[in-house]
């Protein structure tokens, strides 16, 4: 379990004002003194995450906020920081004890605009009668929870709650290949062991797109970049699809017959993390940049880079080498992206595998709003190898979008 990805785990955001209880619950489900809890006010100073099982709904992130009530100048930093969780969390809770107040009506709002799902829990129910309170707020549609943080039983209630509010995309399995896979077809993946690749094992995407494959009860065989030409002449049938990682697309598209569907684990990613047709309209922008724009090449973590980095080497130099050595090309890593992102004329991003969809989705909400265009790795990678049309093939509304924004 503890292998599960982070990004693959419901984040639930625990919201509400000072003391109501927050810490106490996110103990509760945990079983354990993971948050401090205390009488004083403010007690919680930064977000805290837990991580843990929560059946039927598998892995999730409980993530303990400071109140969003918090006053002065250190108060207001803690309220800041709770609020970016709004934009990290797929489901939340408002805790209050026995008050609807201000501080609650704008915590729901905030999360109505963001729709993301959400559930009022009620807490103290031993010090209060919750029932006027219940009937308001189901007057108002909010689906609410009585419960205290000190009773098992009453828990119980919570965890119900919470499944029945969850989003479905995390209630039913994951669509990783969705509309792509039927039982008994059979793939293709290429895996390139090169520098890149981490010693012993297989990165996160195509782990889990092996995951996928089994789940649709499908089969797939796999080969190195160099030798998907032999394999393909081994197949009595040919495959359904070829998966491919990105960085070879070069090199495997020459070798699959056109009659047979390619694309890459990083476009399946883009449709499973983000919405694939921004992505695919992003990319048309490589077909016109100009020698003086700029580029920001965007990764969601840090990390140490390695010689022949996609993001700092390749994917810039490719750039270079198409549209001339002034082109800027910037590259950033992390949480932030730099505040004034109009001077770019296009982001190129990574497949986020580290992250949650809604992540992914802020982020391009963050860029498109810039006036800057967006795309990953992938899709630039097959754009700038002349291959894109191809590799969104089995991604018609998605090829449909690219072309669009060709022409447009
Ligand atoms: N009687 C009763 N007390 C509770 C319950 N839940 C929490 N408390 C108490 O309420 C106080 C505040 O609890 P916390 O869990 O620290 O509240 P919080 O919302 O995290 O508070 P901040 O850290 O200030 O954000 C503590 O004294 C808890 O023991 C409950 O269900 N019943
Ligand atoms: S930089 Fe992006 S693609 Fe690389 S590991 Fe982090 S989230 Fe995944
Ligand atoms: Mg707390």
């Amino acid at each position: 379990m503890q292998r599960t990805p982070k990004s693959l785990r419901l984040h639930i955001a625990i919201f509400g004002r000072r003391n109501v209880g927050k810490s106490s619950l996110l103990n509760a489900f945990v079983h354990q003194e993971v948050s401090i809890v205390s009488d004083h006010k403010g007690t919680t100073t930064d977000p805290i995450e837990k991580t843990m099982e929560l059946l039927p709904l598998g892995p999730v992130v409980l993530i303990d906020t400071a109140g969003l009530d918090d006053e002065g100048d250190l108060g207001g930093l803690r309220v800041e920081r709770t609020l970016r969780q709004f934009d990290r969390c797929d489901m939340a809770l408002i805790v209050t004890d026995n008050v609807w107040g201000e501080d609650e009506k704008r915590i729901h709002e905030a999360l109505e605009a963001r729709q993301i799902p959400h559930l009022a829990v009620l807490n103290k129910c031993d010090l209060y009668d919750h029932a006027p309170l219940l009937e308001m707020l189901e007057s108002m549609k909010i689906p609410a929870v009585s419960v205290c943080a000190h009773e098992d039983a009453r828990m119980e209630l919570l965890y119900r709650a919470l499944i029945r509010t969850a989003p479905a995309e995390f209630a039913e399995s994951q669509p990783l290949l969705d509309g792509l896979v039927s039982a008994d077809d059979h793939l293709l993946l290429v895996i390139p062991i090169d520098k890149e690749a981490p010693k012993g094992r297989l990165i996160a995407p195509q782990v889990q797109t092996i995951r996928a494959i089994l789940d649709a009860h499908a089969r797939c065989s796999i080969c190195s970049e160099q030798d998907v030409g032999r394999m393909l002449e081994t197949f009595r049938e040919p495959p359904k699809l070829v998966i491919t990682d990105s960085q070879a697309f070069g090199i495997v598209s020459p070798q699959v017959p056109p009659e047979i569907m390619l694309t890459g684990f990083s476009i399946l990613f883009a449709r499973f993390k983000g919405e694939l047709c921004e992505l695919a309209r992003g990319a048309a922008v490589l077909s016109r940049l100009q020698a003086d724009d700029r580029v920001l090449i965007a990764e969601a973590c840090t990390h140490h880079p390695i010689q022949d980095d996609i993001g700092r080497v390749k994917i810039p130099g490719w750039l270079h080498k198409r549209f001339g050595d002034s082109l800027r090309v910037d590259v950033v890593s992390g949480q932030e992206l730099p505040p004034d992102l109009s001077a770019y004329r296009l982001v190129i991003h990574c497949g986020a595998c580290m992250w949650t969809r809604r992540q992914m989705l802020e982020r391009i909400r963050i860029v498109r709003m810039s006036g800057a265009a967006i795309t990953n790795y992938g899709m630039a990678i097959a754009g700038l190898h002349g291959i894109l049309d191809r590799a969104l093939e089995p991604f018609p509304d998605a090829l449909e979008a690219w072309r669009a924004a060709i022409e447009a």
